[in-house]
């Protein structure tokens, strides 16, 4: 085993004598060694996925996977005494994303490189990533997340780019991550950074100069835009990684034989949301410097980006005031003016122009009238956009929306996170599911086998177990293994509706308080992080703090209730709970939440679904069917109409409702002011019950009701353990393989 040879060479020793650290190092040159052996290139037209986030978790036992020596790795170091578990806990996670943007992006590479295609991702190398979260008085706290090591998984490449901004010039450097795909090929990850970037810059917490771009503009992933110099940072940030990857895509399809005219031949670019937009006046831009006349720029470019689009929410879509474009990107500004003077000359429709009357610059504009592909990422969200939220778009370019419901890797989401599940399954259908995700099916023709049954509970109950275990171990939290694990994890909005569910749980406060107690008891465990400006949100997480602290602690009601919310929340921690979750929570406000890719790693380690119908819930209700799955809450159409009208009124859903009083209330009780901060739960308090943009108290009822269905329907474990073998069974749709090869087939066209 070439690892042996590896650690003599590094190390002069044998593995035996080998700190962990220095295994994890000579795992790495390992892996890498082996992943460029297989990298990928034939075809002509290749795919660029930009994307401002790729949250690709930690790399090393994923990659020992996908190249298939994971086994033989762990049995070699346990032969020496060594534990790969420990080895893996060495790594650092790279934080280089948010959420289910960032995860998908990530999860998208895994399956371009298991399929062989000639694609790249394109992005930037924050140092400090999207920051770390800790907890200090029931509030949450930033401080930066560092992740880059002297020896990383970033290969430093000599590509380096000048980049032209307003009055200066930064050198922009590529950085390489191999990216592997199971048992198959290799691609790359590219991720830009800014030479004389300065990590000194960052004082007290996150807080740091944030005029000085030269030292500040890969620091870190922003998260939010509450202010004039964060907001323009995000566009400094933007236009650095598109006009990086916009040289690198022209030199790579020149070296390959384009003369440029033909660069759809060549390249095709998906544009991961607004925040890579910039890359199609950029093209633009940098084709004209070659001598293309603008006309045909517009058309070559128009022909080679796409656009997918991840949020209906308007907050959402970015609009760039003209004036930090001027400062910014002054390059630019010809260029997107006269693609907005293209778009008035033709329409009278001022919806879809690309500059509105405040001059603001609407990104999502640029890409639907410059690109050649618009798709929403779960058959209702692609719905909504088409009738409703791009409405006016759709009439105009009918054929360009189409829909491509998200996926995930089942290489990291089940075969690494969940070694039990994965042999379980592999004894009942052979490995074949480990190549076509299809096969799962097969585990319906188990479905009243009791006795896989009870292997399947069994599995669930040694994750949970594990988990406890860990959360000890790591966060010093205790859980109740034999408790029903209720879980909710994802980025804090108020769409959505952490807040339900913290609701739910003061309403099982009172219950027990009265003396109704659950059957078996439940512990709500929740993860997230709030955007650091995001008032409302971090109000929500001082809520769930402070319900954790007060009902862990009351004699009365631990036994049967427990709160827990995990700090830091993020992609190692998700490969933790979700194996171990009886049910997860996607409560949405119908028509907002764009997929959700959650529920589909649950709903493959055997979870079952609380949700409403609302994402890519809707295809999983389809699949499973309407007994193995907790369906609540008022539908998009009716939510739509309620925004239309603005004829919902919480306030009269408190009145009229005494629950709904009594849970609201509470917020503000003694009990938990002598816990919390009285600024924080009145601003929370009086959110809801004077605005509740995301309707909270419209869904409250129902869906305290289907939660207590499903915790009835849990006490039959055999007619539970059913419900969760078909889940697994019917998970194959939501692989990011079928995504992949989807895009493929009707958008990039790869040959
Ligand atoms: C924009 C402007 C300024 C500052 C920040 C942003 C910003 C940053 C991140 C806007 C959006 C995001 C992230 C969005 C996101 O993660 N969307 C999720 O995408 C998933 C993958 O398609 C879907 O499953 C989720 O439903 C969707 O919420």
């Amino acid at each position: 085993m070439e690892l042996t040879e590896i650690v003599k060479e590094r190390c002069n020793k044998s593995i035996k004598d080998c700190t962990n650290a220095q295994l994890y190092d000579a795992l790495l040159e390992l892996t890498q060694k082996m992943a460029s052996k297989e990298e990928s290139g034939a075809g002509k037209r290749k795919l660029y996925y930009i994307s401002a986030e790729f949250l690709i978790g930690k790399l090393l036992s994923n990659n020992l996977i996908n190249l298939g020596i994971y086994d033989d790795v762990k049995k070699l170091l346990e032969d020496n005494g060594k534990s790969l578990a420990e080895i893996e806990d060495m790594e650092p996670e790279p934080s280089l994303g948010n959420g289910g943007l960032g995860r998908l992006a990530a999860c998208f590479l895994d399956s371009i490189a298991t399929l062989g295609l000639n694609g790249d991702g394109i992005g930037l190398n924050y140092h400090y990533g999207l920051f770390r979260q800790v907890f200090e008085n029931c509030l949450q706290k930033e401080t930066p997340n560092p992740w880059m090591e002297d020896e990383s998984w970033l290969i430093k490449t000599d590509v380096v780019y000048p980049i032209q901004f307003g009055g200066f010039t930064l050198n922009s450097r590529m950085y390489d991550i191999l990216v592997t795909g199971y048992g198959s090929r290799t691609t790359r990850l590219h991720l830009f950074d800014v030479e004389t970037v300065d990590e000194s810059l960052v004082k007290e917490g996150i807080d740091f100069d944030k005029e000085d771009i030269a030292k500040n503009l890969t620091l870190f992933l922003y998260p939010d835009d509450s202010d004039d110099e964060g907001r323009l940072l995000r566009v400094y940030q933007q236009y650095f990684m598109v006009s990086s990857g916009a040289r690198l895509i022209l030199d790579e399809a020149v070296s390959r034989g384009s003369d440029l005219h033909d660069l759809y031949r060549y390249a095709t670019i998906q544009i991961n949301d607004t925040h890579p937009t910039m890359v199609i006046p950029e093209l633009i831009r940098l084709l004209m410097e070659r001598g293309i006349l603008m006309d045909e720029a517009i058309d070559i470019v128009s022909k080679t980006c796409a656009y997918t689009n991840h949020t209906i929410l308007a907050e959402a879509l970015e609009k760039w005031p003209m004036h930090y474009l001027k400062k910014a990107v002054p390059q630019l500004v010809p260029i997107i003016c006269e693609l907005n003077n293209r778009v008035v000359k033709k329409y009278r429709d001022e919806s879809v122009y690309i500059i509105d009357d405040e001059q603001r610059v609407h990104m999502a504009h640029i890409d639907i009238h410059y690109g050649y592909s618009v798709n929403g990422v779960a058959y209702l969200h692609t719905e909504i956009l088409k009738n409703s939220e791009l409405n006016h778009f759709y009439r105009i370019y009918p054929e360009k929306f189409n829909n491509k419901t998200n996926g995930i890797t089942f290489r990291r989401w089940l075969l690494h996170c969940n070694h039990r599940l994965t042999s379980l399954i592999e004894d009942l259908i052979g490995p074949g599911f480990k190549k076509d995700a299809m096969e799962l099916h097969k585990l319906a023709d188990f479905a009243e086998d009791h006795a896989v049954l009870d292997r399947l509970l069994g599995v669930k109950a040694d994750c949970k177990a594990e988990l406890k275990d860990y959360l000890k171990q790591t966060q010093n939290l205790v859980l109740n293994e034999n408790s029903i694990f209720d879980i909710q994890i994802k980025r804090l909005h108020e769409y959505k509706r952490q807040q339900m569910n913290a609701l739910y749980v003061i309403n099982k406060y009172f219950e027990i308080k009265e003396g109704k107690k659950p059957a078996t008891p439940i512990t709500v465990l929740f993860g997230a992080k709030a955007a650091p400006a995001y008032i409302i949100a971090k109000d929500i997480i001082h809520l769930i703090l402070c319900l954790q602290q007060l009902i862990n602690n009351d004699p009365e009601v631990s036994p049967y209730l427990n709160v827990v919310m995990v700090e830091n929340y993020n992609v190692t921690l998700a490969e933790k709970l979700i194996p171990a979750a009886d049910i997860h929570e996607q409560i949405s406000l119908a028509s907002k939440e764009a997929s959700g890719t959650s529920n589909m790693k649950f709903m493959l380690n055997g979870a079952v679904a609380l949700g409403t119908m609302d994402g890519a819930n809707v295809e999983i209700a389809d699949l499973v069917g309407e007994d193995n799955i907790y369906i609540f809450g008022e539908s998009s159409d009716t939510v739509i109409e309620h925004y239309k009208k603005a004829d919902y009124v919480s306030k009269n859903y408190y009145d009229s409702d005494p629950v709904i009083k009594r849970a609201v209330d509470f917020i503000i009780s003694k009990e938990l002011l002598s816990i919390g901060q009285k600024e924080n739960l009145e601003r929370l308090y009086q959110e809801l019950l004077n605005k509740d943009w995301f309707m909270t108290l419209l869904d409250l009822k129902s869906y305290i009701e289907e939660k207590e269905k499903a915790f009835r329907d849990y006490e039959n474990r055999r007619a539970w353990a059913r419900k969760m073998l078909l889940n697994i069974s019917k998970a194959g749709f939501f692989s990011s393989d079928r995504t992949i090869a989807q895009y493929n087939e009707e958008v990039w066209k790869l040959d």
